[in-house]
């Protein structure tokens, strides 16, 4: 195990992106996000990522090089075409009008479409909160998850990410797939050799099942919380393809680019400025109010909180990353 230093290994991130037909641009986003990923111990979008971008990259469905167009849809609303790049690019470009724009009227809504979302998702919402915002976040995927009584996959994975300030420098943040796991844990999971939790998944025939190799080989993950998670699902899915203009996770066909895994659908980001609410107390220490008032009844772990330790020891300590991976990193400069 080597502990890199973070600045080293999003340099390192950025070259393979460049090497495998990313702008610099484009590099420089997704090697924040991907390292900021394992930086913070949120494994299944950090470097195990890395060879599903470089393959996807390499088999033509994404553009590395796509210029996001940000176009103007009202006083509280932005559309972006990701121009089949990545969402993120995209979402970087939209940013500082749409946080002007929802200082200004109290709101934005950002609807970014033809975007590929590989990623976790708290990165998209985080910096909003840090300026004071509160966002919401939602991205539809590929479908891999099977609603209640249905015979096949329609939802995706979609991820929910919630962010906002809590007064000083602190924010809430959490960020959630609607499945019982994100297909990446499953992956994980089939790699290492462990079961899922129980009423994570169904085999080919529906049944259900522990084993992580037949929930990828033709199986499906449930939704959380059954019809309540998937009525989340479904609301994502209308907000992040509909609303946005970009495909369902049912509509990815990915087929004619073989080594393709990043689903190209769209994302939605809403942006509330809390200064319009009815705090009188100020909206961050109200926010601050929750959290203790839930610490004091016995939670002890906020969403967030074990992200943010990661993170402080790994910006002090170095990132550490096992000699086998960074291995096969220093392999994709080369391909
Ligand atoms: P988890 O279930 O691991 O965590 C969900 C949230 O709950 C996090 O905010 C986490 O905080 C918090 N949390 C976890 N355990 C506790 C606890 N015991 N007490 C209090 N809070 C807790 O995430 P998922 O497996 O659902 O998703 C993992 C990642 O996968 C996400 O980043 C998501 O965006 C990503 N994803 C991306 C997709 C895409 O299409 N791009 C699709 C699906 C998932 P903390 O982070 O501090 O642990
Ligand atoms: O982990 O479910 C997931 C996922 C889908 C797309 C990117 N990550």
């Amino acid at each position: 195990m080597t502990h890199m230093d973070f600045d080293a290994l999003v340099a390192l991130l950025t070259r393979i992106f460049i090497a495998n037909g990313a702008s610099a641009m484009v590099a420089d986003i997704l090697a924040r996000n991907c390292a900021g990923a394992e930086r913070d111990g949120a494994m299944s979008h950090g470097l195990f990522r890395m060879p599903g971008y470089v393959a996807t990259l390499q088999s033509g469905w994404v553009d590395g090089l796509a210029e996001p167009v940000v176009e103007d849809g009202g006083a509280s609303f932005l559309r972006v075409d990701a121009a089949n790049g990545f969402a993120q690019p995209a979402l970087a470009a939209a940013a500082p009008l749409a946080m002007e724009k929802a200082r200004a009227t109290g709101a934005c809504v950002v609807a970014i479409r033809r975007s590929h979302h590989f990623a976790a998702l708290w990165p998209d919402v985080e910096p909003f909160a840090e300026a004071g915002l509160v966002a919401i976040a939602m991205v539809d995927s590929m479908a891999v998850v099977v609603p209640p009584g249905a015979r096949k996959p329609v939802y995706g994975t979609n991820p929910l990410a919630f962010a906002a300030p809590r007064g000083g420098e602190k924010i809430v943040v959490f960020d959630q797939a609607v499945s019982v796991l994100a297909h990446g844990d499953v992956q994980i999971a089939a790699r290492e050799g462990h079961d899922l939790p129980e009423g994570a998944g169904v085999d080919a025939a529906g049944r259900p099942t522990r084993d992580p190799r037949a929930v990828l080989d033709g199986g499906a993950l449930l939704p959380f919380g059954g019809h309540k998670g998937a009525a989340i699902a479904m609301m994502i899915e209308i907000m992040a393809a509909a609303l946005t203009g970009g495909l369902y996770s049912h509509e990815v066909d990915w087929s004619a680019h073989p080594g393709a895994q990043t689903p190209c659908t769209g994302e939605c980001v809403i942006l509330i400025d809390p200064a319009r609410g009815g705090s009188a107390a100020g909206f961050a220490a109200r926010v601050e109010q929750l959290v203790e008032a839930l610490r004091a009844a016995g939670q002890e772990r906020m969403p967030g909180d074990r992200r943010f330790a990661a993170r402080e020891k790994a910006l002090r300590d170095g990132v550490a990353v096992h000699a086998e991976m960074l291995a096969q990193l220093e392999g994709m400069l080369r391909t």
